[in-house]
């Protein structure tokens, strides 16, 4: 039978500077619903990349004195590095100066052009190169010297050359159409809420290409144009099944693309809007999440304030931080960053709560039963409270899964943690032993063991590396789906 596809992405990080914990924290989450998926039986493709082109990479390679491209190899492969230490479970890595993505680029263009939806033209206004982004007089802000400063709070350079444009405006009324008929184009609500507003104020036709620098894929027969590097980057996501895996039939459209809130309208007005002309299906959904602060300011590389991803890792393991990251804010919303915080969660409910919970039972099962699984016996309504738990739980998972509440989900699993750490001390397996309560004290241990082993299949996305020494613990194999769950009630042929 063919499995249902899934297809989901992280943005392609610029490779102007090293990776932070921004970028972590999306390829993270986006990895964790990639495995989700396939636990769920789906056939997931998750790809990841990075961004080469434009003015920003062109700028950060001229300050270290490089070449551009040494440049971006040298700053690409940290990124490829951190998908490897995060784990991450990425089909393919793309980088936009290969040819592969070159080739689809250009390709894409002539397509634009015959179907008239490029014009030459000349661009006159601000640009800002933090966001790559034309900005518009109602974007604008003025400081005390007078400088014109953009939406990301830097200076925006003017710029006056030759381009081409994208007819984008004639766009507006079939977009708007689309999110009509597609409420879940964007999530979560509040910014679909938004981005529809922007649209309706008007679209004005798009610049996509630049003639004052030369970092980028040039325009087909007209090579002092390089092409717009979003134009450029977005494709990304079709130039990696197409170019590089021959598989853009089976998993276009993208399910989702999860994106940081700063480059939703790129995502949810550009991107759909390219697609319609080229009469292209367009993403299911695109998921804006919210941004890490430090001091209430937005983590970047631009404002120089960013955490290292690669020091947490080494220093408190990587189930440990994405832990961490998943369980501290809703996916959506800010929030601060601190290591007290990561420091105190990882102790009260990794270490505490179901670190204690594992060691307690698995010693008590090695101490009274020399580490056989006992059969069950009679049970009480509390018993069967606690051993119905996990399943009944893992609809709740599934139905936080779907809305991508990443914390929510965790806090459901950790009610069945909880309740068997309450259900150790109700129950006092050391007293059953010391009466000889044979039978009482299989049925406890039982049913701790069983909650154990199905907590532990519900963590697997979010816990990757530990639920599987946990697994092995139990003496169970490496991984197993969800719909799994359920079968193991009786007796632990596996053990
Ligand atoms: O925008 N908190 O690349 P980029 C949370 N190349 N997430 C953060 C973050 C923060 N403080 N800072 C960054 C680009 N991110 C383009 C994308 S896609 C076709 C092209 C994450 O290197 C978040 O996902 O600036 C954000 O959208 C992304 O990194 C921006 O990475």
């Amino acid at each position: 039978m063919n499995k249902k596809k899934f297809y989901i992405t992280t943005p392609i990080y610029y490779v102007n500077d090293k990776p932070h914990l921004g970028h972590a924290y999306t390829s993270l989450a986006t990895d964790t619903y990639a495995r989700y998926k396939k636990l769920n039986k789906y056939e997931v493709f998750f790809a990841t990349g990075t961004d080469e082109h434009g003015q920003k990479v062109e700028d950060a390679a001229k300050k270290k004195n490089m070449n551009t491209y040494e440049f971006t190899n040298l700053v690409s492969e940290r990124f490829k590095q951190l998908t490897k230490k995060l784990e991450l479970i990425n089909n393919d890595f793309i980088r936009t100066t290969e040819e592969r993505h070159k080739k689809n680029v250009s390709k894409i263009w002539k397509k634009l052009l015959d179907k008239n939806e490029i014009y030459l033209g000349e661009y006159e206004g601000w640009y800002s190169i933090r966001d790559e982004s034309f900005i518009s007089e109602n974007e604008i802000t003025i400081d005390k010297n007078n400088n014109r400063i953009g939406p990301s709070k830097d200076i925006l350079k003017k710029i006056k050359e030759p381009s081409y444009f994208f007819r984008l405006s004639k766009w507006q009324k079939p977009l708007l159409e689309f999110y009509k008929k597609h409420e879940d184009f964007v999530k979560p609500r509040s910014r679909y809420n938004e981005v529809k507003k922007f649209v309706e104020n008007g679209l004005e036709d798009l610049s996509i290409s630049r003639t004052s620098f030369s970092w980028g894929i040039k325009v087909p027969d007209n090579t002092t144009h390089v092409i717009y590097v979003w134009l450029d980057a977005l494709f990304n996501y079709i130039s990696i099944l197409d170019e590089g895996n021959n598989k853009s039939n089976v998993f276009w459209p993208a399910d989702i693309h999860i994106v940081g809130k700063d480059i939703l309208r790129f995502h949810a007005v550009y991107w759909p809007i390219f697609l319609l002309a080229l009469e292209y299906e367009i993403p299911k959904t695109i998921f804006a999440h919210g941004w890490w602060t430090i001091n209430g300011e937005k983590m970047s590389k631009s404002l120089g304030n960013v955490i290292d991803p690669n020091y947490l890792v080494d220093t408190y393991g990587v189930d440990q931080v994405r832990y961490f990251m998943l369980k501290e804010i809703p996916f959506g919303e800010d929030g601060n960053f601190s290591e007290d915080l990561l420091v105190n969660r990882i102790n009260s409910e990794l270490s505490n709560d179901y670190g204690n919970l594992i060691q307690r039972v698995l010693s008590m099962l090695q101490k009274y039963k020399e580490g056989v699984v006992p059969e069950l016996e009679s049970i009480n309504e509390l018993d069967k409270l606690l051993l119905n738990m996990p399943e009944n739980i893992f609809k709740l998972v599934e139905k936080s899964m779907n809305n991508l509440q990443f914390n929510q989900a965790l806090e459901n699993i950790w009610q069945i943690i909880r309740k068997a750490n309450a259900y150790v001390d109700t129950n006092k397996p050391w007293e059953l032993s010391k009466e000889k309560n044979s039978s009482r004290l299989n049925t406890v241990l039982y049913i701790l063991i069983n909650t154990i082993y199905k907590t532990n299949i519900l963590l697997q996305p979010f816990l990757p590396s530990s639920s599987k020494k946990i697994f092995k613990l139990l003496k169970q194999k490496e991984e197993i789906k969800f719909n799994e769950i359920s079968k193991k009630h009786r007796s632990w042929t596996y053990f």
